[in-house]
């Protein structure tokens, strides 16, 4: 069995090979993308077990996608073949530190190419109970909630609340590009099935105009775990009555993507390790300062004993 289990779709992704705008980048690079997968290989990098759960097309992106994530030391034996869908694939821009005419500073112009893709296809009939349920967590995000009827479907049968069940991970995940039409609420509902539940200040705020992360603990109670992600100022995690606040790191940012995944993959190996909550606020952001500082969606993460080491330095060293 698995120590943790991921479940979403994973896009080949193309990132410029310079900064700007997208309507002005020449060439592109092709890597991978996808935040359950992220997440699932930096915890195996990390030394765990984990399986990723996902459909890809029978194509060649399809190959890369399984052939890059099991090179990772990912069990990719439960990624379904759609022979009919092709695999999702996206663009973005890089550089997010430069200004650029058309560009939020600091945030990256994303687009995708999924609707219809083989993931949107994934379903409460297309996955097996007793491979969700084969690790000791299931990590899933709000992402999946919109790509299709049948996605969020399953999203609600996965973070129903059963006897027996492993322990349910969730990162909201908002991406404003995913949620024209529908309630981004619907990411609020999920998040109440869940035990661990990840989610960013900047994103409580545009998807359901929470002000703080005291306001996002108050519209969501029932997470025994709760970690509210406050970008450079770092994060707070409640758990039962407890609020600890965690400065993170000052890092040269290069690209925010794939940092929240990151963040939860540390903060997720602190926790199978049995460290206490401190350490696990420090794992997730060091793991974090690794992705923010390349322009790719996943970073080589530290190695454990690297991670151990600045995780143990003095407080003064932090914030
Ligand atoms: O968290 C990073 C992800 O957003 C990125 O890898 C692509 O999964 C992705 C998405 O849907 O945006």
């Amino acid at each position: 069995d698995y120590d943790v289990v991921c479940l979403g779709e994973s896009m080949v992704t193309f990132v410029p090979s310079r900064a700007g705008r997208l309507a002005d980048v020449p060439a592109f690079h092709r890597t991978i993308g996808g935040a359950e997968s992220n997440v699932a290989c930096t915890l195996a990098r990390a030394g765990h077990r984990v399986r990723w759960i996902s459909r890809v097309g029978a194509d060649g992106f399809g190959d890369h996608l399984v052939e890059t994530i099991a090179a990772s030391g990912v069990d990719t034996g439960a990624v379904q073949r759609d022979p009919r869908r092709p695999t999702g694939v996206y663009f973005r821009t890089a550089g997010e530190r430069a200004t650029t005419l058309g560009a939020e500073p600091g945030k990256a112009e994303v687009v995708y190419y999924r609707k219809g893709s083989a993931a949107s296809a994934l379903s409460p009939a297309l996955v097996r109970r007793r491979d969700a349920w084969s690790g000791r967590v299931l990590h899933l995000t709000g992402i999946t909630a919109a790509l299709s009827a049948t996605c969020h479907a399953l999203m609600r049968r996965l973070t129903r609340r059963e006897p027996g069940r492993p322990l349910v991970s969730y990162d909201v995940n908002h991406r404003p590009a995913l949620w024209h039409d529908a309630d981004p609420w619907r990411l609020a509902e999920l998040a109440r099935g869940c035990d661990l539940v990840f989610v960013g200040e900047d994103e409580a705020a545009a998807a359901w105009g929470l002000p703080d992360a005291d306001a996002i603990r108050a519209a969501l109670p029932e997470p025994a775990v709760l970690v509210v992600k406050q970008g450079a100022a770092g994060a707070t995690a409640f758990t039962g009555s407890e609020r600890l606040h965690s400065p993170a790191p000052v890092v040269d940012v290069v690209s925010h993507v794939g940092a929240g995944d990151a963040f939860a993959a540390g903060f997720l190996s602190a926790t199978l390790r049995g460290l206490p909550l401190p350490d696990r606020l420090r794992h997730g952001h060091l793991l974090a300062a690794a992705a923010l500082t390349v322009p790719a969606d996943l970073a080589v993460p530290p190695g454990r004993e690297h991670v151990d080491a600045l995780s143990a330095l003095d407080d003064r060293a932090w914030g």
